[in-house]
């Protein structure tokens, strides 16, 4: 795509901005502490500015189970305090829309998905790609994949094994109290070498550090957010009993709170996801001060339409993403993707990295109407 623009030196005023909600359905249903999924349910926005068009996707769920937000409460902030920030003269960056909507409180997936969309057309305006404009230097990302509670223990060892054997670098499996010890030792017996990690999604309680002590024997590379998002100090008692590090998702909502966390000993590794922390800019901003304290960080997922993965993966081309993310290939998600050519896994198990400008993917449109479930522009007209 050629896009010859008259020295551009401000976004801003955008010409409009699309909410669109798609409804895909899943390859297989994902099971977690959330329950059980078989659609994927997504917030899409589509930005319009001389002829572009840029994209984001918000993180959200329809219901406020893995944060406080949901599809309708991040709608309502984006139609009623960010758009409006879109359409000022004088909007330079994605830097200066986190800079006007710093006084909003929480409601970090609105935001990130308009901030990511305004990085997509920065790098679109500039011919550059979205890896390359902010940094990062690696062609392809290291994928590992997140596998949901399965029926049986059979059936979770059939899953990790199509997993291995699809090449995915590191298998990670949910786990809550009273279904952990007997699924990492089954995982483990059978395939003693893997990179293997497990998430708990906020289902343990301090007074459970038994059971996560139980698990330090079996070379994981991580347990993630065993307790609840505001437990930092909890997390920072559990993390002295035991010697797996601790991961923290939900808990890490802010650089500030991240570095807090670090501080005090509450995880050792922390998974970023951009949607999680208000976008692009502030995930940068974490990976930053992680790399200077030598922490690992790895890119996480909500099971993003290609959208939202072109953005992950863009992010974890940085170099202190030293672990592999959950940014798997779109078949592992989709029966069909968004995207006209999906993220496939390649023979190192990576994704390889669009070069495009911006998220440097294209959008599969006929499809892409055929799944929308509902759709506003603004300004209204
Ligand atoms: O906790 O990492 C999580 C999916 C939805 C919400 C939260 C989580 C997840 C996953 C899947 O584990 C990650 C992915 O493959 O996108
Ligand atoms: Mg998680």
């Amino acid at each position: 795509m050629e896009v010859i623009l008259t020295a551009a030196t401000r976004l801003g005023p955008i010409d409009s901005l699309e909410l669109r909600e798609v409804c895909l359905p899943l390859t297989s249903p994902f099971e977690s502490n959330f329950g059980v999924q078989t659609f994927k349910e997504a917030l899409l926005v589509t930005l319009k500015q001389e002829g572009v068009e840029a994209y984001g996707e918000c993180v959200a769920a329809a219901a406020p189970r893995y944060s406080g937000e949901t599809i309708s409460s991040a709608k309502y902030i984006i139609r009623e305090y960010l758009a409006p920030l879109l359409f000022r003269e004088d909007l330079e960056s994605p830097a200066h829309f986190i800079e006007l909507s710093n006084w909003i409180r929480a409601n970090n997936m609105a935001v990130a998905t308009v901030e990511m969309a305004l990085w997509d057309l920065q790098g679109k305006f500039q011919n550059k790609s979205l890896a390359r404009l902010i940094g990062g230097r690696r062609e392809e990302v290291a994928a590992g994949v997140s596998i949901g509670f399965q029926h049986s223990i059979d059936q979770l060892l059939n899953v990790v094994r199509a997993n291995i054997s699809a090449g995915y670098r590191r298998i990670k499996i949910k786990i809550r109290p009273g279904h952990d010890l007997e699924l990492v030792k089954a995982v483990r017996s059978e395939f003693p070498e893997v990179p293997l990690q497990v998430d708990a999604n906020s289902t343990y309680q301090l007074t459970d550090a038994k059971a996560l002590k139980d698990l330090d024997r079996f070379q994981l590379l991580l347990i993630e957010q065993p307790l609840a998002p505001d437990d930092i100090i909890e997390h920072s008692t559990l993390q002295k009993q035991l010697s797996t590090p601790i991961c923290l998702d939900e808990s890490i909502t802010t650089p500030d709170n991240a570095r807090q966390a670090i501080e005090i000993g509450a995880c050792r590794i922390i998974n970023v996801k951009p949607g999680r922390v208000r976008g692009l800019l502030w995930s940068k901003a974490i990976h930053d001060f992680c790399l200077a304290k030598n922490v690992a960080v790895w890119c996480g997922g909500m099971l993003e339409t290609g959208i939202g993965r072109a953005f992950n993966v863009a992010l974890a081309t940085l170099p202190g993403f030293t672990l592999p993310g959950d940014t798997s290939a779109s078949r592992r998600y989709f029966k069909r993707d968004i995207i006209a050519k999906e993220f496939e896994l390649t023979k190192n198990g990576t994704l390889m990295v669009p070069e495009g400008p911006g998220i440097g993917v294209e959008l599969d449109k006929a499809y892409l109407d055929a799944y929308t479930t509902s759709k506003e522009t603004l300004p209204a007209r």
